[in-house]
């Protein structure tokens, strides 16, 4: 888990980067990257850190897109979903045999 910006007493980390299957992830709530005018500068620090994931949210919008070499990813929110069908959303995300990781979507009705 890492920090939220609604999360005043905590002790969680802002950030950190794990190693998952093949992958490098960047874990990170994502409002010091400003995510709701977009994911660059998500993807330039996911780069820096020479991760190949990053994992967010902040913005409550589901979102799976492999980008500049980055896979983005973001459950959306079960609480407050913010895209147009405000639907519930999380992730499954499937570490394979061969250390792939595929990531899906899942809507709650
Ligand atoms: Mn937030």
């Amino acid at each position: 888990m890492v920090c939220g910006n609604n999360d005043f007493f905590t002790e969680l980390p802002g950030e950190f980067t794990i190693r998952e299957g093949k992958h490098i992830i960047f874990l990170t709530h994502g409002h010091g990257y400003s995510v709701y005018n977009g994911t660059d500068r998500l993807i330039r620090r996911a780069k820096a850190l020479g991760a190949d994931t990053v994992m967010f949210g902040h913005t409550h919008c589901p979102l799976v897109e492999y980008r500049e070499g980055i896979m983005l990813v973001n459950p959306g929110s079960i609480s407050l979903p913010r895209q147009q069908s405000r639907k519930p959303t999380y992730i499954r995300m499937s570490v394979e045999e061969d250390g792939e990781i595929n990531y899906r979507v899942y809507e709650v009705e």
